[in-house]
């Protein structure tokens, strides 16, 4: 019996850890509440935590092109353009149907009605009618300058969100910074990344480099060009090749001994997290209603539909799949970021899942980016939920309306805290929704965002394993794997 609790414990000594981590980080995080710490000790004692989210901040970026270039350069062009397709039908496939779930769940629930406003004043007409929204989402993702949008920040604009209700709003005030870059005339053109800053007597510390939103998308097109004019350029691309595959191999051994902090880090994130928070019981029983609504349909989505579709696609168990993801899943929800996940999704795909890194180098990295099947469903609940609270009676166009926009801006979210809650002005202002009513939800925002950052990363893990399954023929013959173009050992 020791024995086999020994062997477990070191087969899966980590991942304990990891769980273990996230329940002494709650417990502390509402232990240390009631010591009533001063602002200064609450960011020392998150200086751990920070470290955590820092170190995998650092490894987005080499991670993300070497993975993508190195992985379209291995694939010759059919190869890549099959997956590239599938891969992409896919991700908008799952996320649509999130969205109706999401529908669905807000339908049968009704949260808003618990929250309704007494003067149901008719709500404002959109600011941007649907079309403008879908063109300026689209746009962003085309940055005009790949490099200053990805290497960059620029502070466009702060939306002061004061809480609805007066006992937040004596607490504090959050602010809402998105980055991205204006145009001559001043207005947002690019979301590239995100900070919902802590209340201001807490000094912003203002975070130099690369902003961790990068527009991944434009460095996929930028990596897609490159892969094919690798494949093109035959044996004379093999050094380029080579150097991303070490690249990219360097960052996994980084990770590999980073993730042994993890555990550490995770305690402080959480614990830090809770203790920023605002008061709990400020959250009642409207949003109550409203937090069980996007969860339920987190469940359905994540645990039923989507392992589902695996298990439909792939004819293998899915649970058998996920058990190998769950440390990556530990991490999304710790650190609320699908792209800070990103190393931690590689680590298990390859280690646990056995997945073709040919597979997961393209998959992986366009998924953190433009499927997040979490933040679609929870987008498409909040408007909903909003129009309920404001009593206002969406017809059919207008649902429409939102399943595409709410689909459209889980493509254009940054794999970031809480980039949902910026992306989901699109939705509003596309049925002309009041965009301010975002106050209404930000007190439990912290919490689901973690939740719909599991899907989004789960999402991501999944497909790759679907995919790995529709292109074996590529990748594979009599079992052994096939070296594809360009592919060095
Ligand atoms: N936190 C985002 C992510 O990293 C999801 C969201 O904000 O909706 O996927």
């Amino acid at each position: 019996m020791l024995a086999r609790v020994k062997d477990v414990c070191k087969r899966n000594g980590l991942l304990i850890l990891s769980v273990l981590s996230v329940i002494v980080g709650c417990l502390l995080g509402f232990f240390l509440r009631t010591r009533r710490l001063s602002q200064q000790e609450i960011s020392y004692f998150q200086f751990p935590g920070e470290l955590l989210m820092r170190m995998l901040k650092m490894l987005i970026l080499p991670l993300v092109v070497s993975s993508l270039m190195s992985g379209l350069a291995a694939l010759d062009a059919k190869t890549s353009s099959r997956l590239g397709i599938i891969t992409v039908t896919y991700y908008l496939w799952t996320t649509f149907v999130a969205v109706i779930v999401g529908i669905i769940m807000v339908s049968i629930i009704h949260p808003g009605g618990a929250a309704q406003k007494e003067s149901t004043e008719e709500s404002g007409k959109p600011i941007m009618s649907s079309a403008d929204a879908l063109l300026d989402l689209i746009r962003n993702m085309f940055p005009a300058n790949l490099v200053e949008a990805t290497f960059k920040q620029y502070r466009t604009k702060s939306i002061p969100i004061i809480k609805s209700n007066k006992a937040a709003a004596e607490s504090t005030t959050r602010r809402i910074i998105i980055y991205g870059v204006q145009d001559e005339n001043g207005s947002n053109v690019q979301n590239f990344a995100l900070d919902i800053t802590p209340p201001p007597e807490v000094i912003y510390k203002s975070e130099p480099g690369t902003s961790d939103g990068m527009n991944v998308l434009g460095i996929v097109i930028f990596s897609a060009t490159m892969g094919i004019m690798l494949g093109r350029m035959g044996n004379s691309g093999v050094p380029l090749v080579s150097f991303c595959q070490c690249l990219n191999e360097s960052v996994m051994k980084i990770v590999a001994v980073a993730v042994w902090y993890f555990p550490f880090g995770i305690v402080f994130l959480i614990a830090g997290k809770i203790l920023e928070m605002d008061d709990p019981t400020a959250i009642g029983k409207k949003l109550g209603f409203y937090a069980i609504t996007v969860v339920c349909g987190l469940v359905v989505h994540g645990l039923f539909i989507l392992p589902m579709m695996y298990f439909f696609i792939t004819k293998k168990n899915p649970i058998v799949f996920i058990r190998g993801i769950l440390q990556a899943l530990l991490i999304a929800l710790a650190t609320s970021s699908s792209s800070a996940t990103l190393p931690i999704t590689f680590k298990c795909l390859l280690e646990n899942n056995h997945v073709d890194r040919r597979i997961a180098r393209f998959v992986l990295p366009v998924g953190a980016t433009i499927n997040m099947d979490g933040t679609a469903l929870y987008e498409a609940v909040a408007a909903i939920f909003i129009a309920q609270v404001n009593n206002y009676e969406l017809d059919f166009g207008q649902i429409i309306t939102i399943s595409i926009t709410a689909t459209a801006a889980s493509i254009g979210a940054a794999g970031i805290p809480q980039a949902g809650l910026v992306t989901m002005v699109i939705v509003l202002t596309s049925v002309g929704l009041p965009t301010d009513d975002i106050t209404l939800i930000i007190a439990v925002d912290w919490a689901l965002d973690r939740f719909r950052t599991m899907i989004n990363v789960l999402g991501d893990a999944l497909a790759a394993g679907i995919m790995a399954h529709v292109c074996r023929k590529e990748f594979t013959k009599d079992g052994d794997e096939v070296p594809l173009i360009c592919e060095t050992k």
